[in-house]
């Protein structure tokens, strides 16, 4: 039976283990929006996962929905990026970039000239961002127009090849959390008529094109998902079915042949099964309508991760905020040894305390 300390083929490219750091959103990439030596240090330091992911980091200047997050659209971004990919490689490991458009989770404070987030919608949630001033209801969204979405699938694309310029292994689509490319998954979301809005088929084209758009140009084997069908963060309702919106989805990514999906469990950072569920969510099933690489995130304890593999219910187990406060988080789990705890209050923003300074053993 396969444990969580073997190593794994992802399409062609050697995981030393099957732990994945998960993105972590840290709010640190100053100035301009860029990683900077102590971003590099970060993630350095926990390049013994089998998979970096990194924290989500806008395709473009419109992308942006919370102070001080990377971006990977200008030259220096690009070339600050490669200073973490190198020192990630240097260390022996491996990194996805997620790329991230945050559509109606924003504030006009936060985007260029002070535009109004777009989205598939012009409804608000009633979510917070975090902004200059600190945490600001999120501001009105203009509804995209149809004629806007190849321009938008463009700028995954540039994204995309800038992250594999940077030096990164493949990148991770940021489809989960209900930031833009859920909120035209979802018919909780998703009022459009047109060819993006209405049936199944409609709101998952965006992200089916954007997939094939991307997997075009960097290749498939280098291209992840990443998917939540059930939760409600950022204040937004679940899809009607998500189980035949979701399995629809994978459906169009299976013939792609892409690297992996990664699915969140449940609430994300909170309950795996969530009480008030009109349905339990069937993940298995979703993951044989898919039938490639599985990666599965939310509160995996080292037991449950372990069982999950030796069973073969996921190939990969992408961990959080465990790897914040244990960049040894391997060793510590192979060995038994004792986790860090997390300094919560130091999560967003800030400087080494709570981002490099947490102990090896
Ligand atoms: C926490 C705070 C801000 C952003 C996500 C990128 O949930 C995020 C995020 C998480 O995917």
């Amino acid at each position: 039976m396969p444990t969580l300390y073997d190593s794994f083929d992802l399409s062609g490219i050697h995981l030393d283990n099957r732990l994945v750091m998960a993105p972590l959103t840290r709010n640190r990439a100053t100035p301009g929006n860029k990683p900077n030596a102590l971003t590099v240090e970060y993630y350095r330091q926990r390049a013994t996962a089998g998979l970096i992911i990194t924290e989500a980091t806008q395709i473009s200047p419109m992308g942006q929905g919370y102070i001080d997050t990377p971006g990977i659209y200008s030259a220096d971004q690009i070339e600050a990026w490669g200073s973490v990919s190198d020192a990630v490689h240097a260390a022996g490991g491996k990194l996805f970039m997620q790329l991230w458009h945050v559509g109606r989770i924003s504030h006009t404070s936060l985007l260029p000239d002070g535009a109004s987030p777009v989205s598939s919608t012009d409804r608000k949630p009633n979510a917070m961002t975090f902004a200059a001033e600190g945490f600001v209801e999120v501001s009105a969204p203009r509804a995209l127009r149809d004629d806007e979405m190849p321009g938008l699938i463009d700028d995954y694309r540039k994204a995309a090849r800038n992250a594999i310029d940077a030096g990164c292994d493949g990148v991770e689509i940021h489809s989960a959390n209900n930031y833009l490319l859920e909120q035209f998954l979802r018919d909780s979301v998703n009022d459009r008529s047109g060819p993006y809005g209405g049936s199944i088929e409609n709101r998952t084209r965006l992200v089916v094109e954007i997939m094939q758009t991307v997997c075009r140009e960097v290749g498939a084997n280098r291209v992840g998902i990443r998917l939540s069908p059930m939760t409600t963060f950022n204040d937004t309702p679940r899809d009607s079915d998500p189980q035949a919106l979701y399995t629809y989805l994978v459906e169009q990514l299976k013939p792609l042949g892409i690297a992996y999906v990664h699915v969140v469990e449940g609430e994300t950072g909170g309950a795996r099964e969530p009480e008030d569920a009109a349905r339990p969510f069937d993940y298995n099933a979703l993951k044989a309508a898919f039938g490639g690489c599985w990666m599965v995130n939310n509160g995996y304890s080292k037991e449950m991760a372990g069982s999950a593999i030796a069973q073969g219910s996921a190939d990969l187990i992408a961990i959080g905020r465990p790897f914040i406060s244990n960049p040894d988080l391997v060793r510590r789990f192979e060995e038994g040894a004792e986790l860090n705890q997390l300094q919560e209050d130091k999560l967003y923003g800030g400087g080494a305390a709570g981002y490099t300074d947490y102990p090896t053993l």
